[in-house]
């Protein structure tokens, strides 16, 4: 096996019942619920049928490690995994609510679960802190409840309600919340909308492929906006968002800001925006080659590899497989800083020599 890796990317599987159990009596049967009938798991938020599953596809991405920390660990020995970030599954259906008190309490609950039922059994199982998009205030004051308790970083979704878009002024608040905590944001691609967005013939390789779409309108609010010149120590993670388009946005991104000239461009940036994208943003993926080959444009800096355990798209149980596969013939520097240094530089990760 060859050296221990971090990845950026996972999912923890919550209690089918936490919701029903933690939130405010008056909101119990509003947060997410799952019912299994017809061999289809539904789930509802708010009453809305929000994810329609066919039950075995649920099974083959829920090993037992995917609700119990425990196993969860041996699978990430197995696997030779040493810290992962942590990202949710039953709540990222939370975002679709049009309630903001509702998608406050929710995102409180999974927060709360995720800090005292995983994140206490290891200091390797660091959890991203969900966040409510419909309302800043709201983000803000959960971004600070999870940093009080050590939380590294914070989850939101690619996809916003209209009128909440990143480069919107309200937002402003939060990002300016999370540079004066040091934490960085990561946006999880598929979220904050239906992923389904295409049906029929050749539906699911166009969705997977239109799942990215989210990543790359989310990075150019926050770098046009002026979000990441507001803030240059501000740390920028889109999980499983691939790599390999990175270059290609910054290349359209510094060719819209030279060729415009005087016109239209607010706010007027002092730096290309691809030079904020190689300070400060970071790309996390799971198999290929293609980020590789973009290392020179983007920096080695920004790219991230991680193992979406336990979902199909992702590299369980055969991630070493899938590791020499990728850095077949590559430099040990870009493989030890993919897949674990650049990790390192954005998490305080628990040394394997102590363990
Ligand atoms: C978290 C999102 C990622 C994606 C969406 C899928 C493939 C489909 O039968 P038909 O003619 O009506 O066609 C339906 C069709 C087969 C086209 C459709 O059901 O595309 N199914 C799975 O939903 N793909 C794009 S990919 O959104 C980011 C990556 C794949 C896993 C993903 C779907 C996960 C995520 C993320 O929100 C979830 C979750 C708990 O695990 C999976 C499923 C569910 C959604
Ligand atoms: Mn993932």
């Amino acid at each position: 096996m060859t050296s221990l890796v971090n990845s950026a990317d996972s999912h923890v599987l919550e209690p089918v019942d936490l919701w029903q159990r933690e939130l405010p009596p008056s909101m119990r049967d509003r947060g997410p619920v799952t019912e299994t009938t017809d061999g289809r798991e539904i789930v509802y938020v708010d009453g809305t049928v929000v994810r329609r599953d066919p039950v075995a596809f649920m099974e083959a991405i829920r090993p037992p490690g995917a609700h119990d920390p425990v196993a969860r660990l041996t699978d990430l020995d197995g696997q030779g995994i040493w810290a992962e970030l942590i990202f949710p599954s039953r709540a990222l259906w939370v975002h679709l609510s049009g309630d903001p008190a509702l998608q406050a309490a929710c995102c409180q609950v999974y927060n709360d679960w995720l800090y005292d039922e995983v994140m206490s059994r290891s200091p390797r199982l660091i959890g991203a802190a969900m966040l409510p998009v419909l309302d800043t205030a709201d983000a803000v004051r959960e971004l600070e409840r999870n940093v009080r308790r050590g939380f590294q970083t914070v989850f939101l979704p690619t996809a916003t309600p209209e009128g909440r878009e990143y480069n919107r002024e309200d937002w402003q608040p939060l990002w300016a919340a999370a540079a004066e905590a040091g934490i960085s944001l990561s946006f999880h691609i598929g979220t904050g909308m239906d992923p389904v967005v295409y049906r029929g013939p050749g539906g699911a390789i166009t969705n997977h492929v239109v799942s990215f779409y989210g990543a790359q309108t989310t990075l150019c609010h926050l770098v046009a906006s002026g979000v990441l010149e507001a803030h240059p120590d501000l740390y920028v993670s889109f999980v499983e968002s691939g790599g390999s388009w990175l270059p290609a946005v910054m290349e359209r991104m510094d060719e819209a800001q030279r060729q415009y000239g005087t016109f239209f461009l607010r706010p007027r940036l002092p730096m290309l925006p691809s030079e904020y994208v190689r300070r400060q943003v970071h790309v996390s993926f799971q198999h290929g080659r293609a980020a590789l080959a973009v290392a020179d444009i983007t920096g080695l800096d920004a790219l991230l590899w991680g193992s979406d355990y336990p979902h199909l798209e992702g590299t369980y149980p055969n991630t070493q497989a899938v590791l020499a596969d990728i850095f077949d013939g590559v430099p040990d520097e870009i493989r030890t800083a993919i897949t674990g240094g650049n990790f390192a530089r954005l998490f305080a990760v628990p040394d394997p020599a102590a363990a």
